[in-house]
C-alpha cells in the first residue's frame, strides 16, 4: 500500500517536472519575438497589422507561415486581447468585386507556405478594443491542427 502511494507521488512529481519544462519552453518562444517564431515544423515570418484610425472596429493581420514538415498543417483559429475575436478570411472575386469571406481553416502545405497578404488570405480582428497605431505591437495566438498553439507578437506598420 505504502509503496503504491510512493509510486503515485513519483508520477505526480514527474508530471510537474514535465509541466515546468513545458512552461519554460512556452515562455522561451513567446517573449517578444516580433519578427519570426518557430514551433515544431511551423515557422512564422514577419507578422504585421495594418495601421488604422482609432475609430476602426476591425483590423487585418498578415504574415508568412512556412511548414518544413512532411505533414500538411492547417491554421484553424486565432485569438488576441486586442479584439473580441479573430477570424480567418480569404478574398474572393464575385461579380467583379473583391469580397472577404470567413473560412474554417487556412492550409499550410508540407514543405510549402501560406502567404497571408493584402488581397488574399488574412486574419481579421473583429471588435477591436485597441488602436492599431503604427510602431506598436500586440500579442496574437494562433492554433494549428498539428503544431498546436503558437504565440506571436504582431507589429503594427507596413512590412
Ligand atoms: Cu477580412
Amino acid at each position: 500500500m505504502i509503496s503504491n502511494i510512493g509510486g503515485r507521488a513519483e508520477t505526480m512529481n514527474l508530471a510537474l517536472k514535465v509541466l515546468g519544462a513545458y512552461l519554460v519552453f512556452l515562455s522561451g518562444t513567446t517573449v517578444l519575438q516580433a519578427q519570426s517564431v518557430t514551433v515544431g515544423d511551423v515557422h512564422i515570418d514577419h507578422p504585421w497589422a495594418r495601421p488604422l484610425p482609432a475609430i476602426s472596429k476591425i483590423g487585418a493581420v498578415y504574415m508568412t507561415i512556412k511548414n518544413s514538415g512532411v505533414k500538411n498543417d492547417r491554421l484553424v483559429s486565432g485569438s488576441s486581447p486586442v479584439s473580441e475575436r479573430v477570424e480567418l478570411h480569404t478574398h474572393i472575386h464575385q461579380n467583379g468585386m473583391m469580397m472577404m469571406r470567413p473560412v474554417e481553416k487556412i492550409e499550410v502545405p508540407a514543405g510549402g507556405e501560406a502567404a497571408l497578404a493584402p488581397g488574399g488570405a488574412h486574419l481579421m480582428l473583429i471588435g477591436l478594443n485597441s488602436t492599431m497605431t503604427e510602431g506598436t505591437e500586440f500579442p496574437l495566438t494562433l492554433r494549428f491542427e498539428h503544431a498546436g498553439e503558437i504565440a506571436l507578437t504582431v507589429k503594427v506598420g507596413q512590412p
